[in-house]
């Protein structure tokens, strides 16, 4: 069990400042004088939080409850309907994947309309920017490619791909089985949790959870690995078809936190998930960069926060603002003229924050709407309209800004980053070194015993946790035993942002193995860098754990032996969204070691327990490591690493 010392944690005093962000802790300093509520503040007002929902144990899934479990023993041990302990934690889990699933997977839906509609010559603003990578993608999931136009192509991937979504026979999503080794296909197969179709599966563990339908927790587990796989042929999808799209990521240079932001500038955050929009906007600003001159601007200036911002931060080098937990902190600058936002990890909260300080908040999609918000309503047929009327909206919002004189509090920390490492960008750095077997130079590097493996960082912010100590502690304890780091999503925001993403970092963090092998990478590829590598690769936003994915898989594959054998880890320091169960789960049947910081809803039930941190591993070779201390859980990745290459080497 891991060292969770929940009482500690409920008594802790209301006003405490729960990060080590600097720039964060300005503002919150602000908020407090000024009685703005943000989500630091609520989190203490909903301290103590209830301990059976916390658990795990309490289930809403029919009106009869809600149920909650008191005891071992006797009737208040179970639901009204008889449900156990293990039931109601299983069916609760499970539920969190589907909607993790759904969110990523309909992210991706979103993508393949844009592709379609491109093909039928419906979405005119948008256009195939790699047509490499569409050439790729279409081989791999078993299409001919010779003798096609980009636009033939692009609508025959996009069918494909739809058809992963709502498949009716059994033969498997092409998305996944096209991108995982041959010996994973078999354990699917073998366990009955390879995905049929994406929406099929989400349907299923909607039903499968309903009242009086499966109390089996085993049995409801693999249901949920199965919808988990579903997810990652959600994520793939997104992420290769965003890469079609706007084009696969190179490596570039930024910056990150709330010092990126210019006052002079009109400012624009974007928010949310979906390049669709995103990139729209990053493409139209340039365009009415003189209208906003003309306004007496220096130009327009957008920053990023949450997956968006990484999508455009690693195609465009556009600067990350902040991360999930600080969004209401950016407003909270007074600087930001519009927040534009599409879907996921949008806090409600925001509102509130936008009306202190006339910052215009604007969503975009039909299903995510906020109350008092402005809607522009964004359609890939229009959408570079929807772009310009956003643009112009915070054009005005900008001289509001000026002639009212409001103040405006930027604290002045950045720090720069290197980003933009797609698979295809790291195996070119590789490439410079071997170019006839680019994975081998990180294998060799583990056999040699020059690094001790590879860990992913992945995942969100969670308060339960002090806002980012748990990313930048494990980072900084990785480097320093050789751990080679790739990862995505708002940890890498964080490491961005407390500056653990460019060169100074290595000099100062990496161990001397890391460290040399980086210095190696960097001397066969300094033509074509415009400055040298960084502690640890970001590799993109959530969808694009898939090309994490990826990776694992080439390095199985060059070292002839299935993923779990291996040395590659993954950590979700501040785990949080329903998408981060998927992906963790996902990451678990891969056959892959993943932390977790925050606690998940699943200590009510020890046999739940069992299973994801012990059972997954005699099955898929993956397990659960829960603990909320950072330094003991750089201990265990470190130990699961060290045991797989000591492993790895004795069978070479
Ligand atoms: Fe959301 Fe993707 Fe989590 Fe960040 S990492 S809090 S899910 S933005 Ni995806």
């Amino acid at each position: 069990k891991p060292s969770v010392d929940r009482k500690n944690r409920i008594k802790e005093p209301k006003n405490i400042m729960r990060t080590v962000d600097p720039a964060a802790l300005e503002i919150l300093e602000y908020t407090k004088e000024n009685n703005i509520i943000t989500a630091f503040d609520r989190w203490s007002a909903q301290q103590p939080q209830c301990a059976f929902g916390y658990q795990g144990i309490c289930c809403r899934i029919c009106f009869a409850g809600p149920c909650r479990i008191k005891g071992v023993e006797g009737p208040g041990s179970m639901g009204i309907c008889g449900a156990r302990d293990y039931t109601i934690v299983a069916r609760n889990a499970i539920r969190m994947m589907a909607g993790g699933c759904s969110a990523h997977s309909d992210h991706g839906r979103e993508l393949v309309e844009v592709l379609y509609h491109l093909a039928e010559g419906h979405a005119p603003d948008y256009e195939v920017r790699d047509p490499d990578k569409l050439r790729r993608v279409a081989k791999k999931i078993g299409l001919e490619i010779e003798g096609k136009s980009d636009l033939d192509l692009a609508k025959e991937v996009a069918e494909v791909a739809f058809e992963d979504y709502g498949r009716h026979t059994s033969e498997g999503c092409k998305f996944l089985k096209a991108n995982i080794c041959e010996k994973r296909i078999k354990k699917y197969e073998e366990t009955d949790t390879m995905p049929r179709a994406i929406d099929r599966e989400v349907v299923e563990v909607m039903h499968r959870t309903h009242v009086g339908v499966d109390a089996d927790p085993v049995n409801l587990i693999f249901g949920g690995i199965k919808c988990s796989l579903a997810d990652v042929t959600g994520e793939h999808i997104s992420t290769d078809i965003s890469d079609i799209l706007f084009g696969t990521p190179k490596p570039v240079m930024s910056e990150a936190n709330l010092g990126v932001i210019d006052p002079d500038k009109v400012n624009i955050i974007v928010h949310g998930h979906n390049p669709v929009l995103s990139q729209m906007v990053v493409d139209t600003a340039r365009e009415l960069e003189e209208e906003a001159k003309a306004a007496g601007a220096k130009g327009i200036g957008i920053s990023g926060i949450c997956c968006t911002g990484n999508e455009v931060l690693m195609r465009n080098g556009v600067p990350i603002a902040t991360s999930y937990m600080a969004q209401e902190l950016a407003i909270a600058t007074g600087a930001i003229d519009v927040m534009v936002v599409d879907v996921q990890c949008i806090m409600p909260g925001l509102r509130n924050v936008c009306e202190c300080f006339n910052t215009k908040l604007v969503t975009t999609m039909s299903i995510s709407k906020i109350p008092g918000s402005y809607h522009f309503s964004f359609e890939d047929s229009k959408a570079k309209k929807s772009a310009e009327a956003i643009i112009r909206l915070a054009i005005e919002a900008y001289k509001d800004r000026k002639n009212t004189g409001r103040p405006v509090r930027i604290p002045q920390f950045k720090n720069k980053l290197m980003a933009g490492f797609s698979l295809e960008a790291l195996l070119d750095l590789f490439a410079a070194i071997n170019p006839d077997n680019p994975i081998k130079v990180l294998t060799d590097a583990i056999i040699n015993g020059e690094i001790a493996g590879v860990c992913a960082l992945a995942g969100c912010n969670n308060l339960e946790a002090v806002y980012e100590k748990n990313h930048t502690e494990i980072v900084k304890e990785l480097a320093k035993n050789n751990v080679f780091m790739v990862g995505t999503g708002c940890v890498m925001q964080a490491a961005a942002k407390h500056g653990l993403l460019n060169y100074e970092a290595v000099e100062k963090y990496a161990g001397p193995g890391l460290k040399r092998f980086i210095d190696r990478l960097y001397e066969a590829n300094k033509d074509k860098l415009s400055d040298k590598l960084p502690l640890a690769f970001h590799m993109g936003s959530c969808v694009d754990n898939s090309r994490i994915l990826d990776l694992w898989t080439e390095m199985a594959n060059a070292l002839n032996v299935d993923v779990p054998k291996v040395p590659f880890v993954a950590t979700a320091p501040e785990g949080m969204s329903e998408k981060a169960v998927a992906i963790g789960t996902w990451v678990v049947a891969s056959g892959i070691p993943c932390h977790v910081g925050a606690m998940p809803p699943l200590e009510g039930s020890n046999l739940v327990w069992s299973v994801v941190t012990c059972i997954a591993h005699d099955v898929f070779g993956g397990y659960f490591i829960l603990e909320t201390d950072p330094q003991e859980a750089a201990k265990k990745l470190l130990a699961a690493l060290e045991y797989r290459a000591w492993k790895l080497k004795v069978h070479m």
